[in-house]
Formats: C-alpha cells, structure tokens, sequence
C-alpha cells in the first residue's frame, strides 16, 4: 500500500518535472547555437519510458563535412529487449531528403541518402556508412513497435514538437511520413558511398554541441560525420525513427557544397608520386 502510493507520488512527481522542463526546452524552428542546427523533440513523447524517448537531433557542417548528433535515453547499441525477433531495440537509420517530396515519395523514387550508424540495428544496409540512391523499410512489426504513425498517435503520443522542432503537429508529420502506412525506419536499397567517423562526448562538445543549451540533454549522446561530397547540397529534411518507431524526431537544414582544396590535394598527389618514383628509382639501382 504505502510503496504503491510512494510510486504514484514519485511517478506524478516525474511527469510534472518532465512537462515543465518539454515546456522550457521547447526550441523555435531552425534554432541555431553555436554553429549547430537544433530539433529539439519533445521530451514526454517516448513510448516505453526514457530508454525509448528521443530528446534533440542536432547537425554541424565544416568546409567539407557534416556533423550528427543525438541526444536521448537510448544507447547505440540499442536496448535488450525479448519482446523484438532479435532481441533488441534500437535506433533506426538517419535519412536526408533533399527532393522536397515526402518522405514516401522519395524513398519510392530512390531518391534518399541513408546513414546507417548502429552497427547492431535491423538495418538492410550491409555495414555502417553512408548510402546513396536510397529506398527505406519499416522494420517497427519485428520490434514490437507500432504499425503506422496513426497507431502511435492514437496509443497517447500526440505531443507538440512530436517529431521535433521542424515537425511540430501530427497533421504536419501525417503530411511529411505518410498516416496508416508502416513507418519507413531503416535502408531498404542503396549504394555505399563512404564511413563515417563516429565522434566522442569530448569531440562533439570541443566542436560546439550543447544540448544543455536548450535543456535537452539525453542519458545517451551519439554522434558521427561523414564527408560533406557523399551526399547532396541545398535544402533538406533529416529524420529517424527508433525500430519500433516508438519516438522520432527530424530537421530542416541546409548543407552547402564542400569548399574544394585542390591546391593541397594535387601538392599531396606530388609529394605522393615523387616519393613512389623515389621509392621504384631505388629499387632498379638496387
Ligand atoms: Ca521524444
Ligand atoms: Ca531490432
Ligand atoms: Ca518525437
């Protein structure tokens, strides 16, 4: 009796704390800081407790790369979870949308450019990376996660900022990701194009990240870059789902082209080539 009411206390405790604190946190679309680009979702829209509770996205972009950065409860390597055919629970692949279409549309057209990161997700795509001409599936029916977007709504998900800053209302994510249709949450098809480099809690606050900023600091932070010439330049919607599509969260933002460098790169590609032939001239000699 008494730890039951402790819990009801303590539970109510937590969601106040939490509504107030999605309140503040709340973030003007585009909100930049520091050089980064922030969506920050809501912090009360997680189905299945804070391990599956999305808190912010965040990009950077450098003369010839871009940054990405998650913020939330769930770790990399995803949560162990019995109810999933692999046991586990985890992040989604990350896609960029630079068509201006929806999301379907693009991924019908194999238009997409995918980021695959969690080495041990449900991801089509072969290993991490980035990918290219990309067409994405859903894969929330073998993770205990719901069926369409509608279904997540209507279970008690509907929260201002649902998917984020650029996505705020469920008629504006009905419109981007489609209503009654599976949530497409990983790569289906694509090339590989190139790594990424996975970045450290140390890294990504030396390079200007701070979801303190905006209150919106996750148990978990991931991030990575990857070379700005793998994907295309110009406008574009960045979004992921978890697998079970039990939160997401998605950012408008603006890549421009890389800065080319071919003074350094041709003085390399010399150094390179006077260094080989000296290399070759010594073995004949010898
Ligand atoms: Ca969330
Ligand atoms: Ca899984
Ligand atoms: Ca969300």
């Amino acid at each position: 009796m008494k730890s039951n009411y402790l819990k009801t206390l303590f539970g109510s405790a937590i969601a106040t704390t939490c509504l107030i604190s999605a309140t503040g946190g709340a973030a003007q679309a585009g909100q930049f800081y520091n050089n980064w680009n922030y969506s920050i979702d809501s912090f009360t829209d997680g189905s299945g407790g804070e391990a599956y509770n999305i808190r912010g996205m965040a990009t950077m972009e450098t003369s010839d790369s871009i940054w990405v950065a998650l913020t939330g409860g769930m770790p990399l390597e995803g949560d162990s979870n019995w109810r999933a055919a692999d046991d586990n629970i985890g992040w989604g692949d990350l896609f960029f949308n630079f068509t201006g279409d929806g999301f379907q549309t693009a991924s019908d057209n194999n238009a997409l450019f995918g980021v695959r990161f969690a080495g041990t997700n449900d991801s089509g795509a072969a290993t991490t990376g980035v990918y290219a001409g990309v067409g994405a599936a859903g894969v929330a029916s073998s993770n205990a996660g719901y069926n369409s977007l509608r279904h997540y709504y209507n279970s008690g998900y509907n929260r201002t900022n649902t998917m984020g800053t650029d996505i705020a209302t469920k008629a504006e994510a009905f419109n981007y990701f489609g209503k009654t249709t599976p949530v497409l949450n990983v790569i289906a098809s694509g090339e590989r194009v190139g790594d990424i480099a996975m970045q450290s809690q140390n890294a990504l606050t030396a390079a200007g990240l701070d979801f303190g900023n905006f209150g919106a600091s996750g148990n978990h932070t991931i991030g990575f870059s990857f070379d700005k010439s793998l994907i295309a330049s110009g406008d574009y919607m960045a979004s992921l789902f978890l697998e079970c599509a039990n939160d997401g969260v998605a950012l408008a933002g603006h890549a421009t082209e890389p800065v080319p460098e071919p003074a350094t790169a041709a003085g390399l590609a010399f150094l390179g080539l006077t260094f080989l032939g000296g290399k070759l001239r010594r073995r004949r000699d010898a």
